[in-house]
C-alpha cells in the first residue's frame, strides 16, 4: 500500500523510472466552463409567468401584468425540491416569448414592476438567486429572442433592447451557469399593438456573435445553449432523451438544405447523436417538462412524471453523455404543487439508492495494458475512485485494451457506468461488457459512445463474481476514468391504461403481478381499491388510475384521462378521402393511425382543412382535444385552429379558435377547455394553420364531457 502511494508521488511528479507522457488530447475539447456543465448532470428550467393566468403554453404579448400576483411565491420551495431531485441547479425563464420580465428591468415598461405583486416592488430572478446561493444550487437565466410584446420586435432596435436585457441580467445575478437562448423565432404577435406577422431571418436578425461577445465578458464561466450552441446543443426533442450513440462534438449543418440559407438551421431537425469527431465539443441538452407543458396548467395536475419515469429520462439523457434540463411548473401561487414535490423528492432518492455503492469497488482490476508499462498513474485502480479525470490508460496504438473485474464476493447488479476523462476527448467508439456464468464470459452488454457519462440498464439482474469490459473500437489508447456497477431497486411498473375502438378500457402489465387496482373517482388508488379483472365501458370516460401490486409492493400511479367514449361516433370530411385521409382514423383511440390531409405534390400550398364528428347524441362538452400525429413527423401539425359545435349538423356556432403554442416541439395531448359548456352532437375541427405541409394531420381528436 505505501509503496503504492510513494510510486503514485513519484509517477506524478513524472520522476518515476516507468512514468509516462498522458496521451495526446484526442479530437475537440471542452472549455472548464463545459466541465462544470457536465459534472452538474441535471438542472431544472421554471417557467412561470402571465401563461400560468392565462392557461396558454404561449403568451401573445398582449396580457396585462397585473394577472401575475403570485401571492405565496416562495424560490425557496420551489429550489428546494429541485436541490431534493438531485438537481444541481435551476434556469430561470426571466423573459418568455410574451415579452413580460420578472425583474424590474429599464429596457421596457412591460415587467414585473407593473403587476401587483409585491406591490410592484418585487423582483423574482432576485428571489431565485439569493435561494439558489442558500441552498448551494447554480443559477442559470432564460431570456427568450422573441418577444411578442415589443413594439421594436423584427427591426434592429430590438436586438439592441435583446441586448440590454442580457447585460442586466449578467450583471445583477451573480454567477450564471448557463445563459439559454431558445430557439422559437417570430411569427403572430402583439407588437406593441400592431397586433401582426413578423418574420425574421433567424440565422441574421439577432446577430448572435456580437451577443455571444457580451456572455464571454460578463459571464465567463457560463456555457451558451442555443438550437446549435455554441457550447451546449439542443437534443432536437422535448421528450427528454438523446441518441443511443451520442457524441460531444458537433458539426453544425444545415438539416433543409435549399430550403434555409446555408448555415440556416431549424430547431427541430438537429442530429440527437451529434457528430463523431465534429469540430467543436458541443454536446446535447435534453429538455423536457416534469408534466406535459412548460407552465403550469390544473388539469395536467395528474400528470406529472413519477420518479420512475424520471429515472428512466435520466438513463436516456446523463446516461448517454447529454445532460437532463427538467422543466418545473409553479402554480398561480408561487409554488410547486405537491404532486411535483413529492416526484422530485422519490426520485432523487431513487438515484442515491441506485448509486450509493459501486460493487465494482473492492474488486481486482486486470487490464490487458497500461500505459508506462503499468504506470500506477494510469492504473485501472481509478476507475473506482469516483474522480472523472484520473483515468486508466492504455500505451499508444493499445486502442482494444480488455479489463477484467474480480469482483469481492458474488454481486448482484442491473446497472453499468463507464466514463472517459473528457479532458483529453470523447475517444472510445465501441465497447461490450462480459459476465462470468457457469466458467464462461457471456455477453451481457455493448454500447457506442461514451463520453462524460454512459449508463447501461440491463434488462435483468446479474448475479456473478467476474465481470469482463472489451473495447472494441478506439482512433487512439484510451482514457476511462470510470467503471460502476449498480443496482437499481426493483419496482412494479405502472399499468397501461387504453380503450378499444368498441370503447372498452383495458388496463395491463407487461409482466405479470399478482393484482391491479384502479379508481374512477380521481383518489389514487391502494391495494384496497377495486381490483381490475376484465375490460369495461365508461360511456362518459373520465380520470383512470391504476397500480399494479405484487405481495407487498405497489407502484406507481398511472393516472390517464379519458374523453368521451367514440364507440358510437361517425366522422366526414370534406378534403377527398384517400387512403391516408380516413376521418374514422382520428376517432379510433389509435394514436398511431393518423388522419391525413397532406398531398403528395409538394409544390402544392396548404389548405385548411375540417374534421366534423357526430357523436350520435347530445353532450355538454367541457373541452376539445387534438393528439396530434405521434411519429415524430411534423407534416400537418396543426398550429391554429377553430372548433365550431352544432346541435343539428347544419347551424354552426364558433365555440373556440386560438393556437396551439409550441406543438411542434412538443407534440403533446393539446386540451382546449371552452369558457363554459356547450350542448351540442356534432363538432368541427378546423386546422387553420399547420406548422409543416399542406395538409392538416391527427392522431385524434376527442372531448371531455365530465
Ligand atoms: C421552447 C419554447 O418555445 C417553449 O415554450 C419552452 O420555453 C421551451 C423550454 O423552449 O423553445
Amino acid at each position: 500500500m505505501r509503496k503504492w502511494i510513494v510510486l503514485a508521488a513519484l509517477a506524478a511528479k513524472g520522476i518515476c523510472g516507468y512514468a509516462q507522457n498522458a496521451p495526446a488530447p484526442y479530437g475537440a475539447l471542452p472549455t472548464k466552463a463545459q466541465l462544470n456543465w457536465h459534472e452538474m448532470e441535471m438542472y431544472c428550467i421554471i417557467h412561470f409567468g402571465v401563461d400560468t393566468y392565462t392557461n396558454k403554453e404561449w403568451g401573445f404579448g398582449d396580457e396585462d401584468p397585473k394577472l401575475v400576483d403570485p401571492l405565496n411565491f416562495n424560490a425557496a420551495q420551489i429550489v428546494g425540491a429541485a436541490k431534493a431531485g438531485g438537481f444541481k441547479g435551476i434556469i430561470v425563464v426571466a423573459k418568455h416569448h410574451d415579452g413580460l420580465c420578472l425583474w424590474p428591468t429599464q429596457t421596457t415598461a412591460h415587467n414585473i414592476s407593473k403587476s401587483n405583486w409585491k406591490n410592484g416592488k418585487g423582483d423574482m430572478v432576485k428571489e431565485y438567486q439569493l435561494a439558489c446561493q442558500k441552498l448551494g444550487m447554480q443559477l442559470g437565466l432564460y431570456c427568450s429572442p422573441w418577444d411578442r410584446n415589443s413594439a421594436y420586435y423584427g427591426t434592429p432596435a430590438y436586438v439592441d433592447i435583446y441586448r440590454k436585457q442580457l447585460k442586466e441580467l449578467y450583471g445583477n445575478y451573480g454567477k450564471l451557469f448557463i445563459s439559454w437562448h431558445d430557439g422559437a423565432n417570430g411569427g403572430d404577435g402583439y407588437y406593441g399593438g400592431s397586433r401582426e406577422v413578423r418574420k425574421i431571418d433567424r440565422t441574421t436578425y439577432y446577430g448572435w456573435d456580437t451577443t455571444w461577445t457580451i456572455t464571454r465578458a460578463l459571464q465567463p464561466s457560463a456555457v451558451l445553449f442555443g438550437d446549435v450552441g455554441p457550447d451546449v446543443r439542443w437534443v432536437g426533442n422535448e421528450e427528454g432523451h438523446a441518441g443511443e450513440t451520442s457524441w460531444a462534438t458537433y458539426d453544425p449543418q444545415a438539416p433543409d438544405a435549399g430550403r434555409q440559407p446555408a448555415n440556416g438551421y431549424t430547431k427541430y431537425e438537429l442530429g440527437v447523436e451529434g457528430t463523431r469527431n465534429g469540430q467543436h465539443w458541443m454536446p446535447a441538452e435534453c429538455d423536457v417538462s416534469l408534466r406535459p407543458g412548460w407552465f403550469y396548467h390544473a388539469s395536467q395536475n395528474s400528470q406529472v412524471k413519477t420518479p420512475y419515469e424520471l429515472l428512466d429520462l435520466y438513463y436516456k439523457s446523463v446516461g448517454r453523455g447529454a445532460n437532463l434540463d427538467l422543466g418545473l411548473s409553479p402554480n398561480p401561487q408561487g409554488l410547486l404543487n405537491n404532486e411535483d414535490v413529492t416526484s422530485l423528492k422519490e426520485f432523487g432518492q431513487l438515484l442515491k439508492q441506485t448509486f450509493a455503492v459501486n460493487l465494482a469497488k473492492g474488486a481486482k482490476l486486470t487490464a490487458s495494458n497500461v500505459r508506462g508499462k503499468s504506470s500506477v498513474k494510469y492504473s485501472p485502480q481509478l476507475l473506482v475512485d469516483n474522480d472523472r479525470y484520473s483515468y486508466w490508460a492504455t500505451d499508444d496504438g493499445k486502442t482494444t485494451p480488455q479489463l477484467v473485474l474480480n469482483l469481492a464476493g458474488q454481486k448482484t447488479f442491473n446497472v453499468i457506468r463507464l466514463r472517459e476523462n473528457i479532458k483529453l476527448g470523447q475517444r472510445i467508439e465501441a465497447f461490450t461488457v462480459d459476465a462470468w456464468f457457469n466458467g464462461k464470459w457471456e455477453q451481457i452488454a455493448s454500447a457506442t459512445s461514451i463520453g462524460a457519462n454512459r449508463l447501461i440498464r440491463l434488462p435483468r439482474n446479474i448475479t456473478t463474481t467476474k465481470v469482463r469490459l472489451n473495447i472494441s473500437q478506439s482512433p487512439v489508447c484510451i482514457a476511462l476514468s470510470d467503471f460502476g456497477l449498480y443496482k437499481e431497486p426493483v419496482h412494479l411498473e405502472k399499468p397501461i391504461v387504453g380503450r378499444s375502438l368498441q370503447g372498452e378500457v383495458s388496463i395491463q402489465t407487461t409482466a405479470p403481478v399478482s393484482a391491479i387496482h384502479y379508481t374512477l373517482d380521481g383518489s389514487t388508488p391502494t391495494k384496497s381499491s377495486a381490483v381490475y379483472n376484465k375490460p369495461f365501458i365508461l360511456p362518459k370516460g373520465g380520470l383512470v388510475k391504476a397500480i399494479a401490486a405484487d405481495g407487498n409492493k405497489q407502484g406507481e400511479v398511472a393516472a390517464v384521462q379519458l374523453g368521451l367514449s367514440k364507440a358510437t361516433w361517425k366522422a366526414t370530411t370534406l378534403q377527398g378521402l384517400s387512403e391516408r385521409n380516413k376521418p374514422a382514423y382520428a376517432i379510433d383511440d389509435n394514436p398511431n393511425t393518423i388522419w391525413s390531409t397532406l398531398q403528395p405534390d409538394t409544390a402544392q400550398a396548404f389548405t385548411p382543412a375540417e374534421l366534423t364528428v357526430d357523436m350520435g347524441s347530445r353532450q355538454i362538452i367541457k373541452a376539445f382535444t387534438y393528439l396530434p400525429r405521434q411519429d415524430k413527423r411534423t407534416g400537418g401539425l396543426v398550429d391554429q385552429y377553430l372548433i365550431q359545435t352544432s346541435m343539428d349538423g347544419e347551424k354552426w356556432e364558433l365555440a373556440v379558435q386560438g393556437e396551439f403554442s409550441n406543438i411542434k416541439a412538443n407534440p403533446v395531448e393539446q386540451v382546449v377547455t371552452f369558457k363554459q359548456p356547450v350542448t351540442a352532437r356534432y363538432i368541427r375541427f378546423k386546422a387553420l394553420h399547420v406548422v409543416a405541409g399542406n395538409g392538416a394531420t391527427a392522431a385524434e381528436i376527442g372531448v371531455i364531457v365530465n
